[in-house]
This record gives C-alpha cells, structure tokens and sequence, in this order.
C-alpha cells in the first residue's frame, strides 16, 4: 500500500484544503452537558457556534499505523464564568497519544489523569506545542478575545471516548475570576 499518493494539503490561517476534508460545528445545544452554569447556558441560543474542527483522514477510522490530523477553531465566549471549550475526550485506546500546535488566540489544554484524580492545564498561545500522553483525556478552552486555533495529530486507531467525560467531566472547570483564567474544583 506505499504506493498510495495522498493529497498535499494546504493551511491558509483559517482553512484547510486540498483533500477530502471533514467538517463539523458544535453549536451550544450539542453541549448541553458540558458547562456547569445551567441558567446560564439556559438563556443562550441553542444554535450559537462554539467550536470547528476541519479534519483530514487519509486512511479509514481505527487502522493501526495512521495519523490524523484536524484544525481546531473555538470561538470566544463564555457559559456563565466558564470558557466556551470542546467536549473533551479520552482516546478509546487510552495509550494512544497526540500532539497539539496553537496557531492562534489564547487558551488553556485542560487534562485529566485516567482516574479523575487530577486535573491541571496548560497556558496555550501561537506556537506552543503540547505533548498530550496517553491515558490523559483532554479538552480546550478558548480564554481569549479572538478565536483559539489548533493543529492536533493522532493516531488512526486511537478512535474517541467522549461518554466517560459526558457522565463524570473533569474534575475541575476552567472559570474567569476577575479577568484571571483559573481553574477550580467543579461546583
Ligand atoms: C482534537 C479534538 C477537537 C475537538 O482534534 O477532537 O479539538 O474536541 P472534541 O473532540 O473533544 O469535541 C482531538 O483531540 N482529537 O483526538
Ligand atoms: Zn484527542
């Protein structure tokens, strides 16, 4: 199968393009379990866009050997003092790993050790690069005014666990204090 040409792909700073590119937005009514001000999140339109994801996969979802490859796009805003984030995963094959690249905006990576122990996060900003291990499930948070953008590459067979995090969360939430991103123990 070496013989397969794959398309080259081009990033113009707010699209990807050049191949089959897959694209998805998830607006606030598809997040309904994940912010923890529900009056809050009660009071705003269902149909708000929160995030983008552009993603290319060249081989078929779940074969060993791949990677993937998608654009993150979160828009600014907040649910009550809560950032607007991503649903936030673990890999299906929890030792599968990933690597993050911020391109643009303000942000936080927030992870969360396999038993929701621990949880801590890391300041985004463009150019920073974020090794995310395995077994560490993760989500982003846009802390800025403009919008948060990522690169992210992953294995093709990592595939997504997104019903551990939609039951429990993570165990603490990225909130705004005073004009300060912190994170605090989920109320
Ligand atoms: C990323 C995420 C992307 C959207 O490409 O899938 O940021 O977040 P959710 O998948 O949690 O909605 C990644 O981590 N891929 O494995
Ligand atoms: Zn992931």
């Amino acid at each position: 199968m070496s013989d397969i040409v794959f398309p080259k792909l081009h990033f113009s700073g707010n699209r990807l393009s050049g191949g089959l590119i897959d694209r998805l937005a998830r607006r606030l009514g598809d997040l309904g379990d994940i912010f923890s001000d529900r009056a809050a999140y009660a009071r705003m339109p269902a149909d708000q866009v929160v995030y983008e994801v552009e993603s290319y996969f060249p081989v078929p979802d779940g074969t060993e050997g791949g990677v993937f490859l998608g654009i993150t796009y979160i828009h600014p805003g907040k649910v009550g003092q809560e950032y607007f984030m991503t649903k936030g995963h673990f890999h299906q094959i929890r030792n599968r790993a990933e690597v993050y690249i911020c391109m643009e905006g303000e942000g936080m990576l927030i992870l969360m050790n396999e038993d929701h122990s621990v949880t801590w996060a890391e300041r985004m900003e463009p150019g920073s690069v974020h090794y995310i291990n395995g077994h560490t499930a993760h989500r982003t948070a846009n802390t800025g005014k403009g919008v948060l953008s990522f690169g992210a590459f992953w294995p093709s067979d990592a595939g997504h666990d997104y019903q551990t995090i939609s039951e429990k969360g993570f165990s603490k939430i990225l909130v705004d204090i005073n004009g300060v991103p912190t994170l605090i123990n989920k109320p």
